[in-house]
């Protein structure tokens, strides 16, 4: 009986002992949460860290009408943009370029090329629209795009020139846009959906401030 009890008090501690170190040893809670994070296991708050890392301003909402003041302010914001990227990634060397906004997502250079690759798709829509009976627009693959070589490697000079030149135009042709022109409409093939530009404008302008923010969290992260 007593040996016997003696096993039974061995297999205890053997049984609560990792569940014991993972509570009160740091290390083994952080190597825990890093096993699970490697086969993709996340708990509630790593999901929320996850998302706040994704979506720093949260995603785009606007329910209802878009008044024309609205349109004017984000008007505003478009022509604003270009400064305010060029402004997160002053400063910033080849190293601090290449770091990844979060993990697994693209780099900071990546993102700003991006943001030239977006818009510039972007103004296309609107001119198609403006231009032809709710035109069907061509989707793309922003995941591959990020991938070529330009992305992967050029400064990112050349693609906050690109915004820049490129909003100077978006800016123009915004603010030459009567009530119906807002109205029109594209036909996107990859969501099913029809965007009236109203609404496509308001999504660019959260477009620009969600990769600008991605910019600006990694910065105050790092203490860059
Ligand atoms: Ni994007």
């Amino acid at each position: 009986m007593g040996e016997s009890g003696i096993v039974v008090t061995v297999q205890a501690k053997k049984k609560y002992v990792p569940i014991m170190l993972y509570w009160t040893n740091p290390d083994a809670k952080q190597a825990a949460d890093a096993r699970r994070a490697s086969i993709g296991v996340q708990n509630g708050r790593e999901r929320e860290k996850m998302e706040e890392l994704r979506y720093p301003i949260g995603k785009f909402e606007h329910e209802g009408e878009i008044s024309a003041a609205q349109r004017r302010l984000w008007i505003q914001e478009i022509a604003a943009l270009p400064g305010q990227l060029s402004e997160a990634a002053r400063g910033l060397d080849g190293e601090r370029l290449d770091t990844p906004y979060r993990e697994g997502g693209w780099t900071v250079r990546q993102v700003v090329h991006h943001v030239g690759d977006s818009h510039m798709n972007c103004l296309m829509r609107f001119k198609l629209a403006l231009t032809e009976e709710q035109p069907a627009i061509k989707p793309y693959e922003e995941q591959l795009w990020a991938e070529l070589a330009d992305s992967r490697a050029l400064p990112v000079e050349p693609s906050l020139a690109l915004v820049s030149a490129l909003h100077v135009r978006w800016t123009a042709l915004l603010e030459s846009m009567t009530d119906e022109q807002f109205s029109r409409a594209f036909y996107h093939p990859g969501s099913g959906q029809v965007v009236r530009l109203d609404r496509c404008l308001g999504m660019y302008v959260w477009h620009g401030k969600h990769h600008t923010a991605h910019i600006d969290r990694l910065r105050d992260r790092m203490g860059w």
